[in-house]
């Protein structure tokens, strides 16, 4: 049967299912669910603007089409975020869209484990039959989802209000809890608002870069581009325990022991008080517990440091030196800062030199997590999972009231506590409580911290949905139904990159086979699941960005006054808040220029505490460090997506390899390219020795990207983010 009448069928199939507004518009406008053609007002000429869909950079992408056919993609020269540059990832960016791996139409898993393709119709009903059944055994509590930062903030609003208001789900995360859950709650205490207050204009005008736990040069190369264009022949400094591409092209190295951070940083401030290289006046005006930090600070020598860090003395207090003396510095954290056991407090000690030097709210300044997925930002206020949409909260009544009004929906059905965390609902499933699963744009099957007990975990379910723009990742092989999603490029919305700029995205290839926008996957679940009427205002993507806004309205991301998605498409993108059309500042706008904060007396708060060692032994049996991160600049975490280019594929090795230490390699008779048996307490990988000095003697690192990495790593948690230590677990090395 062709596709063309395939989809006639499906929707024929729905309409005899449910007479509803939104089925109706399935059958009038097809196109703009995922099938049949490219809306017309999105490709006014052959060439269209849209946001790369990797990236939390951002990047402005023109897409050429021919016939309405895009074939190929260029970096906007007048973006500005990239202004004409992109890396690999979004040169080929086209090149996930087409492949046999693409998910074209639900799967179902039948009695003897295979899959086989159904139409959507009997999807939907299992999976709204499936998921009732088990709620109605096990209370509603039993069901659970795992979203993602790679959305749209539409879908994720739509997700978001669809399982906590529609169908009665309390527990649901993202994958943005391995990735910047420390940022947020760092920002959240230290700021009152989570708001990472920086313009990447900042890159260029700073006079002191400091990169924390960060390697731009393959993670956000073009951020690093913006580095590469200060003019100011500013010093860079990057504090990493390995000697990455960023280290060597930086002006400093500290290479830290892993974990030391912490007791580095209060060293650091120990010395900018004793020094005096302090801004008293903020201090004082606009910050609170000051003079706690000092007292607790004066335990913090730099003696203690260097034992600590590794780091000598000397070059402790230059550190110290050049931060305190700096006109405009900067300090940019990511991974190896929000990837800890004790992640918040270090991010907020970082926090904590920038307030204390008054570097904050003015140019090249700022206190600044760089975030990691396309939409973390979006994510991070819309997806109704560490807050209430909008950045409100679930625990205010206020709150609640005010979102329930904008949604015209009971104030009932929004809970008045947060659901479980990622990790929580994991062991939820393990422990028996939470049964059904639906886990949407993510694969954590690979990326999930502590893989064996994962995989207990995907056994003991009744059901797991796994919503995907493929259908043999990691997490689909355990699925009892697979739902094929449509990807970046082949629907609309917006995304948030790191600075809070809102970009547009759009659609300018059509979905294959029966593929649908995360979008309208909702909306039919919502159909099928009876809730459809919570939502019937709901039809388009913009029609929801209008909702986002007036939720919006009042808080700190307040960006009400955005007319709509052309203001977006028109403006370079828009950086919130954006509380009315006539607000200056232009294209590149900081938070806190009047060193205002929203904590109630509008002070920042200084945030600290003892530092505690990692959790997990590096004892005799187990003696080295295993870190993990990104590889190379075109591999894309699982690689489902940047595995399918063929540009890609020649920029990085195909098989797994862990860095060694040269003497190390020495010692353990290793050389280059040997196969290295690779052993922790949960589990065991062989990989291709890669020996170079550029990691220290008792540290090893694995990239991210390649399926087994997760069988070595120990699931400890920051307490207060609930993130993971993806980047500490003790291993040890064997030559095969
Ligand atoms: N090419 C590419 N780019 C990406 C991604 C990708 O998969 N591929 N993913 C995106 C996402 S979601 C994210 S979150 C970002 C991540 O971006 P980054 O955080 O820059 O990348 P990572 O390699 O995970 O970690 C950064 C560094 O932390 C160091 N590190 C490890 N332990 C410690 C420690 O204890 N202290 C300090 N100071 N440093 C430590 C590691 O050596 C590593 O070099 O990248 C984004 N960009
Ligand atoms: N050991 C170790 N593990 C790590 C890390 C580390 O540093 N070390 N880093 C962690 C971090 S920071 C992150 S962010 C995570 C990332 O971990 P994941 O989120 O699991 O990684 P992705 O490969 O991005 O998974 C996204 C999935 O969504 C699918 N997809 C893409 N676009 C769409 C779409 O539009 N709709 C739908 N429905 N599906 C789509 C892709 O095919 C893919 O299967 O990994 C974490 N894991
Ligand atoms: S830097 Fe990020 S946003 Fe820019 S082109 Fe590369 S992946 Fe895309
Ligand atoms: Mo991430």
């Amino acid at each position: 049967m062709s596709v063309r009448k395939l989809v006639t069928k499906t929707i024929r199939n729905l309409i005899r299912q449910k007479e509803g507004p939104l089925t109706r518009e399935l059958v009038q406008k097809p196109s703009k669910f995922g099938l049949g053609k490219i809306p017309e007002r999105l490709i006014p000429d052959e060439v269209t603007s849209t946001i790369c869909g990797y990236c939390s950079t951002g990047c402005g992408l023109n897409v050429h089409l021919a016939k309405k056919k895009p074939i190929n993609l260029t970096p906007d020269n007048s973006y500005p975020v990239n202004s004409g540059m992109a890396c690999p990832k979004g040169w080929e960016a086209l090149s996930a869209l087409k492949s046999e791996e693409r998910a074209t139409v639900p799967l179902l898993k039948n009695e003897k484990g295979d899959f086989e393709e159904c139409t959507w119709n009997t999807a939907l009903n299992t999976f709204t039959n499936e998921f009732k059944a088990i709620q109605n055994n096990h209370g509603e509590e039993s069901v659970a989802f795992l979203s993602t930062g790679q959305i749209t903030s539409e879908e994720m609003f739509y997700l978001g209000s669809l399982t906590k208001f529609g169908m009665g789900i309390k527990h649901g995360d993202g994958n943005t809890r391995q990735c910047m859950a420390t940022a947020v709650v760092a920002y959240k205490q230290s700021f009152g608002f989570d708001a990472p207050p920086y313009t990447y204009q900042d890159f260029e005008l700073s006079d002191t870069i400091v990169f924390i736990g960060a390697n731009p040069c393959i993670a956000h190369p073009i951020m690093w581009e913006r580095v590469c264009k200060n003019p100011h022949n500013p010093n860079i400094i990057v504090i990493d325990p390995r000697k990455t591409e960023t280290a060597m092209a930086a002006t400093h190295h500290y290479g830290i022991k892993p974990k030391s951070d912490l007791t580095f940083f209060y060293a650091i401030a120990n010395i900018l008080i004793k020094e005096n290289w302090l801004d008293k006046n903020f201090i004082e005006q606009h910050t609170s517990q000051f003079n706690e930090l000092k007292y607790f600070l004066e335990d913090y020598t730099i003696e203690k440091a260097e034992a600590e860090s590794g780091i000598e003395a000397a070059k402790i207090f230059d550190l110290a030196k050049i931060i305190g003396q700096g006109q405009r510095v900067s300090f940019w954290w990511t991974m190896g800062v929000n990837q800890s056991h004790q992640g918040v407090r270090t991010a907020q000690a970082i926090i904590n030199l920038a307030l204390m030097t008054g570097n904050i709210g003015k140019p090249g300044t700022g206190a600044n997590s760089i975030t990691g997925q396309c939409n973390a930002m979006g994510s991070r206020l819309f997806s109704n999972t560490t807050n209430l949409l909008g950045g409100h909260e679930f625990g205010n009544a206020d709150d609640r009231k005010k979102v329930s009004e904008i949604l015209d929906i009971d104030e009932e059905k929004i809970p008045s506590e947060l659901g479980a965390s990622y990790d929580q609902i994991i062991e939820k499933i393990n422990n028996g409580t939470i049964k059904g699963l639906w886990v949407i744009c993510t694969n954590p099957g690979h990326s999930w911290i502590d893989q064996k007990d994962f995989e207990e975990a995907m056994k003991k379910l009744d059901f797991l949905v796994v919503q995907d723009i493929y259908k043999n990742t990691a997490t689909a092989k355990f699925a009892n139904l697979i739902l094929p999603a449509a990807g970046w490029g082949e629907k609309e919305g917006t995304l948030i990159n790191s600075e809070r700029r809102i970009g547009l995205i759009k659609k300018v290839s059509v979905a294959p086979g029966l593929a649908l926008a995360d979008f309208h996957i909702f909306q039919l679940i919502a159909t099928y699941w009876g809730c459809d009427n919570m939502f019937k205002k709901w039809k388009t993507p913009e029609d929801v960005f209008h909702l986002m806004k007036k939720i919006t309205k009042g808080q700190p991301c307040d960006f009400s006054g955005i007319s709509g998605y052309d203001q977006i498409n028109n403006s370079g993108g828009i950086q919130w808040p954006f509380r009315n059309k006539t607000i200056d500042g232009g294209q590149q706008r900081r938070l806190f220029q009047d060193r205002l904060f929203y904590h109630e007396d509008q002070k920042a708060r200084f945030y600290f505490e003892k530092p505690i060692s990692p959790i997990e032994d590096i004892c005799g049996i187990y003696p080295f460090i295993l870190m993990s991160g990104r590889g190379s600049s075109a591999q894309w975490h699982t690689q489902t997506r940047t595995k399918q280019s063929k540009v890609l594929a020649k920029l990085y090795s195909k098989e797994i390899y862990i860095e060694i230490n040269t003497e190390d390699a020495h010692k353990f008779r290793i050389k280059e390219g040997d196969k290295v048996h690779v052993k922790s307490r949960r589990g065991s990988l062989i990989a291709d020795a890669l020996i170079s000095p550029n990691i220290q003697r008792g540290q090893v690192f694995i990239p991210m990207h390649y399926e087994e990495i997760n069988k070595l790593t120990y699931p400890s948690f920051d307490p207060y983010s609930k993130q993971p230590s993806f980047k500490y677990s003790a291993v040890k090395i064997l030559r095969c």
